[in-house]
């Protein structure tokens, strides 16, 4: 775990094949699109440190890599996750009629509190449009779901993405809705934290488990 930040939130990248899941995280990790779409070489895994409310937080972003395409996304996949960007793509109405099923496998294999932002990514292809801005956000009023229309090759909402579900899980965490000390909650202490705060018996041992990205 980083020496530097407060908290470690755990996130998930989740929609259908296509919706731009790997150039979204590429984007918000290298803040460049990633021309190369060849899926063998999708991005996994990345992690950023990023400033929220006079925090420092790690966020570390798992992308499916593909596993959607055969809906054998795991369980483990999900499993403590905080936030999660739920991508669709705003010229396809398949990717936008899938994401009741994504919304219900966050809910059920994440957490229930899982703080989801929808993404209506590829924003720059307005011409192409199938899916109007109000209709979504009807859907994610409906389903108490933020919602930003995305461009991971303009880069524009990207980090406002990230960004929001961080604010929103870290004021979840100072109101006390959200306790990091519950397993499976997707949030951690960092080091820096740690060193300031007097920490109640039992936190120790739950920030050994950290691997090392
Ligand atoms: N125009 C445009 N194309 C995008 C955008 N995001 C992704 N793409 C393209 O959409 C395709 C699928 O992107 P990818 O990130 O691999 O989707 P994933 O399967 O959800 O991970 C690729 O050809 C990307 O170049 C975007 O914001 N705008
Ligand atoms: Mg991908």
């Amino acid at each position: 775990l980083s020496l530097i930040s407060d908290f470690l939130f755990k996130f998930l990248v989740i929609g259908s094949a296509g919706a731009g899941k790997s150039c979204l995280l590429h984007q918000f990790i290298e803040t460049k699109f990633k021309q190369d779409s060849n899926h063998t070489i999708g991005v996994e895994f990345g992690s950023r440190v990023v400033n929220v409310g006079g925090k420092t937080v790690k966020l570390q972003i798992w992308d499916t890599a593909g596993q959607e395409r055969f809906r054998s996304v795991t369980r483990s996949y999900y499993r403590g996750a905080a936030g999660a960007l739920l991508v669709y793509d705003i010229t396809s109405r398949e990717t936008y009629n899938a994401l009741t099923d994504w919304l219900t496998d966050a809910r059920t294999l994440a957490s229930p509190n899982i703080v989801i932002i929808l993404c209506g990514n590829k924003k720059d292809l307005d011409a192409d449009r199938e899916v109007t801005f109000l209709e979504a956000s009807r859907f994610a009023q409906e389903n108490e779901l933020m919602f930003l229309e995305t461009s991971a090759l303009t880069g524009e909402n990207v980090e406002e993405a990230f960004l929001k579900t961080a604010r929103t899980i870290l004021n979840k965490i100072e109101s006390g809705e959200l306790d990091p000390e519950r397993m499976g909650s997707g949030i951690q202490y960092g080091d820096s934290s740690l060193r300031q705060l007097r920490q109640p018996r039992g936190t120790t041992a739950q920030t050994k488990q950290q691997c090392n990205c």
